[in-house]
């Protein structure tokens, strides 16, 4: 905390009560100013009597802001509620003060339906701010109560989406967990933070590591974040009295497809399913679909919804919903690996195909309340099972003479350890992207990954040339009776002929055979 007596820019004073009854004008107002005003805000807080949970994430939304934009934020505080508030959050160093002497209002706990009646309480002490004080952080969220205020517009989502990517490009737990749990005091359903608050966030950042804009360590620390924020979200939300009771609606499970280890979309499936009232077993990462099976047909439910979050795991998925099929179960099929209308989902045997987290909760409701399916047989089309089996039980020496073709052909793809690294990773993807199309009899899964790859060396400034290298070593180790999984390897090789020739390519003269540079 740094202190000063004399508060410079725009003077905007709050009074009274500071709860979640007031935080949205107040808010909106305070966010102006300092959008208007380059020299700063000082906010005087003195004659605020009482402030509550909302209050607290408010004013550290507002001071993150304002460091974000480069516009201070002085607070003009004496010792009163909003500085013991900020101090039991444990975050009063981080704002700027300008501390006034003398003392006003109390401070509250966050029940919103109370804090306007509560007669102003003695200020605790220090150790029991700590204990009991009200912070945003997970261990006070007990408290808190969505009210039921009409509905948000879109300009708050929009503004609590910039506010939670912020926190979480920022690694601040606790203001990303603000976030979230304002928003469900305001009223926001928790189902739709975590499918347009929490979910887009995911898949923004996804995006951004990918244009290489954001890091892979910042990427899984955004990745823990929001999954300690859906636990915090989830806490809150299941104290409030109107929320199902679990088991109310029946049952369902949530499991990731064999090889699948994005955990967080199904963990945010189970969630919206729980506070739905149904009681959902969640199986993730990947599972064996044989084990996977054997363990719901004691577990009991008789629809199942299997995720998916990237094509090169369809063979997975497959073999997971086959099983389920086996085992007379209804599958939900959900995430982006199924392709953007799920269609890949449905080639594989699904029932139902969810867009989204909030659909597929309403879907996997629909199915629990229908007449569950006999055991089926797999779907798969002729011969692809055995290619699948070939290319499963020969996996680790088809990686390693597609590594060796890449690196005879390229010795600069495996010259360091960490290109031997990536180049491995890469063809290991590329040997499952094609298992992937066969198995759906679709070439778009092959060259959608060349796109994807070329986005990524172009973000890195990696050559162009690299997918056609991956490509042209895999076809050169498959066997030639499995024709389907080589159909697809050389559509994707193709669609790499698209790609500039590369600078590398005239150094060592390899040219990728089918491609456009033959
Ligand atoms: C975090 C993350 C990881 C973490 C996962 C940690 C965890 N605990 O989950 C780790 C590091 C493990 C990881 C690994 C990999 N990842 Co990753 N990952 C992500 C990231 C950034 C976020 C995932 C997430 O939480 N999404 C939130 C979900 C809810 O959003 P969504 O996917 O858009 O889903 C929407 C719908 O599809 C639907 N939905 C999705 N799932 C479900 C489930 C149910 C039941 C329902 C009802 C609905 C539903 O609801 C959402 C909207 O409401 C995504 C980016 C992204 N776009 O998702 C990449 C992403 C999925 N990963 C990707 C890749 C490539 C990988 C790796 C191959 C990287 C590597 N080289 O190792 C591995 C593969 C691991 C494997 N074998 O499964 C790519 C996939 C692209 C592709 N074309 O294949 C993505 C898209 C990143 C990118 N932009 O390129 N990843």
């Amino acid at each position: 905390m740094s202190q000063g007596s004399a508060a410079a820019g725009e003077a905007v004073e709050w009074s009274g009560e500071v709860t979640w009854r007031e935080v949205a004008g107040l808010r909106e107002e305070l966010f102006d100013r300092m959008d208007a005003r380059p020299d700063g805000v000082s906010l005087d807080v003195r004659q605020v009597t009482v402030i509550d949970r909302t209050g607290l994430a408010l004013l550290i939304g507002a001071n993150h802001r304002a460091r974000s934009i480069g516009r201070p934020l002085t607070l003009v505080a004496a010792d009163g509620p909003v500085t013991s508030a900020l101090s039991a959050g444990c975050v009063l160093p981080d704002f700027t003060i300008a501390l006034v002497p003398g003392t006003a209002g109390s401070l509250v706990d966050g029940d919103p339906g109370q804090s306007g009646e509560r007669p102003p309480a003695a200020r605790p002490s220090s150790a029991e701010e700590r204990s009991s004080g009200p912070t945003v952080d997970s261990g006070a969220v007990d408290a808190v109560v969505p009210s039921a205020r009409p509905e948000l517009g879109p300009g708050s989502w929009a503004a609590a989406l910039d506010r939670y990517l912020d926190a979480l490009w920022q690694g601040e737990h606790s203001t990303a967990t603000a976030v979230a749990l304002t928003l469900l005091q305001q009223g926001a359903p928790p189902e739709r933070i975590i499918n347009d608050l929490l979910a887009r966030a995911q898949t923004i950042i996804g995006r951004e590591w990918h244009e290489g804009r954001w890091s892979i360590a910042g990427e899984h620390l955004a990745t823990a974040i929001t999954e300690s924020v859906l636990h915090d979200l989830s806490r809150a939300a299941t104290n409030d009295p109107d929320t199902p009771v679990l088991g109310s609606r029946g049952q369902t499970a949530v499991v990731c497809g064999e090889r699948e280890w994005h955990t967080l979309p199904a963990l945010m499936a189970t969630t919206v399913l729980r506070l739905r009232g149904v009681h959902v077993t969640y199986v993730a990462p990947s599972l064996p679909a044989e084990d996977l099976v054997e363990y719901l047909l004691h577990d009991g439910p008789t629809v199942v919804a299997v995720t998916c979050s990237s094509a090169i795991n369809l063979v997975g998925a497959w073999r997971s919903i086959s099983a389920l099929r086996a085992g007379g179960m209804t599958i939900v099929c959900a995430g982006r690996g199924f392709g953007t209308d799920g269609r890949w989902g449905w080639a594989l045997g699904a029932d139902q195909w969810a867009p989204d987290i909030i659909r597929g909760a309403d879907r996997i409701l629909t199915a629990i309340d229908s007449r569950p399916h006999p055991p089926r047989a797999p779907l798969a089309r002729t011969g692809i099972a055995q290619e699948i089996h070939f290319l499963r039980r020969e996996h680790d020496q088809l990686l390693l003479d597609a590594v060796r073709a890449a690196s005879t052909a390229r010795p600069s793809l495996v010259q360091t350890d960490a290109a031997h690294r990536a180049t491995r990773d890469r063809i290991e993807a590329i040997l499952d992207i094609v298992a992937s199309a066969a198995i759906v009899g679709d070439p778009a899964v092959a060259t959608e990954h060349v796109t994807w790859l070329e986005t990524g060396f172009r973000a890195r400034s990696q050559p162009l040339d690299w997918a056609a290298a991956g490509f042209a070593a895999v076809l050169e180790v498959l066997p030639s009776d499995l024709v389907n999984t080589r159909a697809m390897t050389l559509t994707g090789l193709a669609a790499c002929g698209r790609l500039p020739l590369p600078p590398e390519e005239t150094h060592d003269g390899w040219v990728p055979p089918g491609s456009r540079h033959a």
